[in-house]
């Protein structure tokens, strides 16, 4: 094994991801969308949900926990409204069979909610909102995931770490989007530092006592996770669990039981979204009031926004592909060839 890093292209990056879920079972267009969702965070930098997790979802695909085969069904529950039932499969198959409904919806009303539950939702959310608004529309969404998670001042884990994105049209140049976990770090950066054997931040969990810790492994052996910000992220965890779960008519993440699934890794939840078109009865001033606010947040002071790491990430990689550590390719062939 060599420890060179080698560049691959996006495209031959979703076929060989491609490959791998077919070969787990997952039917061709369950696959192509995974694998096209895996290779965007991958490419764009967003390493905790790269392929980092496709050990995971092959595991999860082979305990049996999830169906890559299923087929969702979409109900239209009023103007602005739709559910989807993803009968136990991934979460981005069942968005991609309600797009097209959802996007005729605002565009007849204004809004739409979307309403996915029975899912399981394994990577960043950003994929699922950044597409509305290059279509010029606004988009929040949140998923809630395993519980990992302490309640503000609580001792037992009941939050997953639930994270929200949004995405918003602006003039001129890519959206403005948000992605973030409601806990101080997402499961997968602690997981990255457990196996690159380094500390968190103080602040960011606990261990199996309930007493602060820097170690993720103690957070992954038994210790759980804080919200960010104290009560104020706990509230947005909250919030996640009732739309994602409540509304939605999925599990909380305390609440599925994958005991019997030995080596099951993906949360069998839910995921809640609002879209709306922000021009609807407006002046179509919008996507520049939009600029306007982040031009004085950077005349301010801020370093940068959101999304700007992960634009100068993918436009890198479409000039010099994808890279990708010898270790890591060596890993997916495995996968895909084993
Ligand atoms: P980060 O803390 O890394 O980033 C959160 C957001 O803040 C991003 O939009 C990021 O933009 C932005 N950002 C980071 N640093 C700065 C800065 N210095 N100035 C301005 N903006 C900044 O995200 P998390 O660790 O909280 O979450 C990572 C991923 O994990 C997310 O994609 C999330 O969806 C995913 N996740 C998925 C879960 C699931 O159940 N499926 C559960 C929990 C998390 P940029 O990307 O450009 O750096
Ligand atoms: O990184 O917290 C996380 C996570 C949970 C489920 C998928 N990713």
């Amino acid at each position: 094994m060599t420890t060179d890093t080698i560049h691959i292209g996006y495209d031959d990056l979703v076929s060989l991801l491609e490959r791998i879920f077919t070969r787990n079972g997952v039917s061709s267009a369950n696959a192509r969308i995974l694998a096209e969702n895996c290779a965007g965070c991958e490419r764009d930098g967003s390493l905790s949900h790269g392929i980092f997790r496709m050990p995971g979802y092959v595991s999860s695909l082979k305990s049996g926990w999830v169906d890559g085969q299923a087929v969702p069904e979409v109900e239209d529950v009023g103007p602005a409204f739709v559910r989807v039932h993803a009968n136990g499969g991934f979460t981005q198959p069942a968005f991609f069979a309600a797009r097209k409904r959802v996007m005729e919806k605002v565009r007849e009303t204004g809004v739409c909610v979307l309403a996915i539950r029975r899912s399981h939702h394994f990577s960043a959310l950003w994929p699922d909102v950044e597409p509305f608004a290059d279509e010029g529309f606004v988009a929040l969404t949140v998923v809630n995931s395993m519980a990992c998670v302490v309640p503000h001042g609580g001792k037992t884990a009941v939050f997953g770490t639930n994270p929200i994105a949004f995405a918003s049209p602006r003039d001129g140049t890519f959206p403005f989007v948000f992605d973030q976990a409601s806990s101080a770090i997402a499961h997968g950066d602690v997981q990255i530092a457990a196996r690159e054997d380094h500390d968190l931040k103080p602040g960011m969990g606990v261990d199996s006592n309930g007493q602060p810790t820097t170690d993720p492994k103690a957070i992954l052996n038994g210790g759980a996770l804080l919200p960010f910000g104290g009560h104020k992220g706990n509230s947005i965890a909250l919030m996640v669990e009732i739309l994602s779960a409540a509304l939605t008519g999925g599990y909380f993440s305390g609440e599925f039981d994958w005991s019997g699934h030995k080596g099951a890794q993906t949360p069998y939840t839910g995921q809640f979204f609002i879209v709306i078109d922000p021009d609807r009865g407006g002046d179509g001033s919008f996507a520049h009031r939009v600029s306007q606010i982040c031009d004085l947040v950077l005349e301010a002071g801020q370093d940068r926004l959101p999304g700007e790491r992960r634009h100068a990430t993918r436009a890198k990689a479409a000039e010099a592909g994808i890279p990708l550590s010898a270790k890591n390719h060596e890993m997916l062939l495995a996968l895909a060839d084993g």
